[in-house]
């Protein structure tokens, strides 16, 4: 198949699932041309069967606002025809998902017809979208689409719970390649970062409010009291300088390092005890599936689709959103005893291997068929 996937080029969740589900069905032989603004930080460069094309926004200063939207519609459009698309994947509802159905009209003007697919990601559904400027967009977008999928229960529960929406949304689960995750411990980052044998934490995130980063320090402060403990922080965002000035002030600044955006998080995430996330709102957790496909267990906050994706007293333990005590007992209890520390580290293993590529890429190749066929079944094919 010939497939046009448009998604963020960042560092977050969506982009990092596109990229990599663009780059597997690459290696399974269908034609993947990426349309994005940049290019995706996790796409490497000469990948078989894998095109990219920018979308270029010319910076008239007639406009306050640059119309990224119609550059990307127009974009579309000329990708679809020139390489002649079946189908195109847009993922995060904003504004991807009304950019791929203006250009599907005016491709239907001309005589080509391209099904499109939105996934939902999080927050296109449970902040930004919420907002009332753009909720009748996104409901158009969402009913328009020739198929919708959201990333867990929990965001599809949230979608027909925020929008007029009455179509059908499938769950496809965000995935993980388990083969890539394993043999990656590396004794010098232990030596690093935890030199005296400290049991290291993890949190990966954008550092928004919506991480609830300042939750990550308190939990830590409170751990350091028990065991030593070390705490990694990787990614960057409008909460970073916030959290180095709450450890200055308390002189943590020799327990908690800050390393910024990481194109590969794993090689950090092999070598740690144990991963935190306390979001206020989490649709899946992609960070936290990462670490679990490194053997490494999870406390979190119990949130939106934390609770599928981090199995309770299997994979890591989770409490509620806030609760920075509850958060501190249950790092406590995963790592103060080496024989639990051990269980939940394979069990992480076990949650993890549910979500492996080998079983979700195939949900995504039948949905896709399933749409470029009743594309065709209904007369309408290029
Ligand atoms: O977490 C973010 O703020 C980034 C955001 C994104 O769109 O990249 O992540 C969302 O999508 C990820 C991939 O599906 C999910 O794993 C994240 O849980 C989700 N973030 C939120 O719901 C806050």
């Amino acid at each position: 198949m010939r497939i046009g996937i448009v998604c963020y080029p960042t560092f977050g969740g969506s982009g990092v699932v596109a990229t990599e589900l663009g780059i597997a069905l690459a290696e399974k032989g269908h034609i993947v041309h990426f349309i994005t603004y940049d290019r995706p930080v996790r796409l490497g460069a000469g990948l078989a069967n894998i095109f990219y094309h920018e979308v270029r926004v010319s910076d008239y200063p007639l406009f306050d606002y640059q119309p990224y939207e119609l550059v990307l519609t127009s974009k579309l459009v000329d990708v679809v025809k020139h390489e002649r698309l079946d189908l195109l994947h847009v993922h995060y509802a904003i504004p991807h998902a009304s950019a791929a159905w203006m250009a599907q009209q005016i491709l239907r003007s001309q005589g080509v017809w391209i099904p499109f697919i939105t996934t939902l990601h999080g927050t296109d559904i449970t902040l930004v979208g919420k907002d009332p400027s753009f909720e009748p967009v996104i409901t158009f977008a969402i009913e328009h689409s020739d198929a919708v999928t959201a990333v867990s229960e929990s965001l599809r529960e949230d979608t027909y719970a925020h929008f007029p929406v009455k179509r059908s949304i499938q769950v496809v689960p965000n995935f993980i390649c388990m083969e890539h995750y394993q043999g990656l411990v590396d004794r010098r980052v232990r030596e690093r970062f935890a030199p005296n044998g400290e049991k290291l934490l993890v949190h990966v995130s954008n550092f928004r409010p919506v991480k609830r980063v300042q939750d990550v320090l308190a939990m830590f402060k409170q751990l350091r009291n028990e065991l030593p403990v070390h705490l990694l922080l990787i990614g960057d965002g409008p909460e970073r300088q916030h959290m180095e000035s709450i450890c200055r002030a308390e002189r943590t600044c020799d327990e908690v390092f800050f390393l910024g955006k990481m194109t590969e998080p794993e090689s950090i995430l092999a070598n740690c005890d144990l991963f935190v996330l306390a979001s206020e709102t989490e649709s899946f957790g992609l960070a936290a599936l990462e670490a679990m496909a490194c053997g490494v267990p999870v406390v979190s906050s119990n949130t939106g689709g934390t609770p599928e994706v981090v199995e309770e007293g299997v994979s890591g333990l989770l409490s509620p959103v806030g609760d920075v005590d509850a958060m501190t007992a249950n790092g406590m209890s995963i790592l103060s005893d080496p024989a639990t520390h051990a269980r939940y580290k394979e069990g992480a293993l076990r949650t993890a291997a549910k979500f492996d590529l080998k079983l979700v890429l195939p949900l995504y190749e039948s949905l896709y068929s399933e749409v470029v066929e009743r594309m065709k079944a209904n007369g309408i094919h290029q």
